[in-house]
């Protein structure tokens, strides 16, 4: 096989696996304990169903996000700890952001399918910063049409979508067989209210 066999491929995407210090992600997981999370129906294909792990939102006031035209989450206030990571993600990589979604995976069965993050409420090509926190699991993105690359996102990473990738990618966290225990994502995005 010749190096010219597998083109290159150039991800829209940053990974930093040790954003956080161990004892930073910690005491950050306890505190996603303490969060409002709550277990969120979908519509799809004429069928309502739970979505396969839970879900909250905080953020500035009125920054509602729907997604998917049928789960409309509604923001908390910010908490002192997640509006200090916010900012510590902002000084990182020059994005602002004004809300946090969380996801809470329970187990190996908790998912999330094959989707971009392209709602209009983010206004046009959004960056979009997603910290894990808790059990590794597999993050897979790919070009639409090509072949997946896997990340396996560690206790305190961050891993930035850059503008432009939820047009041109899409991503998922599947499930796996393997028992996993608990694991925290905790997403910031922007919030233009539709305006692009
Ligand atoms: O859990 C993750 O790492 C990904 C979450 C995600 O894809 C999303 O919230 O849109």
């Amino acid at each position: 096989m010749s190096l010219f066999d597998e083109p290159t491929t150039v991800l829209p995407v940053s990974y930093y696996p040790e954003f956080l210090s161990k004892e930073e992600a910690d005491k950050l997981y306890q505190h996603c304990q303490e969060l409002q999370w709550k277990q969120n129906q979908i519509r799809m294909l004429g069928k309502t169903m739970p979505v396969p792990r839970l879900e909250c939102i905080y953020g500035d006031e009125g920054c509602d996000y729907l997604y998917s035209k049928s789960v409309l989450l509604k923001p908390l206030p910010w908490t002192q700890e997640l509006a200090l990571l916010r900012d510590l993600i902002t000084a990182a990589t020059g994005y602002k952001f004004r809300i946090v979604i969380g996801n809470q995976y329970r187990s190996g069965q908790d998912s999330i399918g094959w989707h971009s993050d392209n709602e209009p409420s983010m206004g046009f090509n959004p960056a979009i910063a997603s910290l894990s926190l808790g059990s590794c699991r597999k993050f897979q993105i790919k070009a639409i049409g090509g072949r997946p690359t896997d990340f396996w996102l560690e206790h305190g990473s961050l891993l930035v979508m850059h503008p432009g990738s939820q047009s041109t990618h899409l991503h998922q966290v599947p499930k796996t067989n393997k028992v996993v225990s608990s694991r925290f994502n905790l997403t910031f995005r922007p919030h233009t209210g539709g305006q692009r």
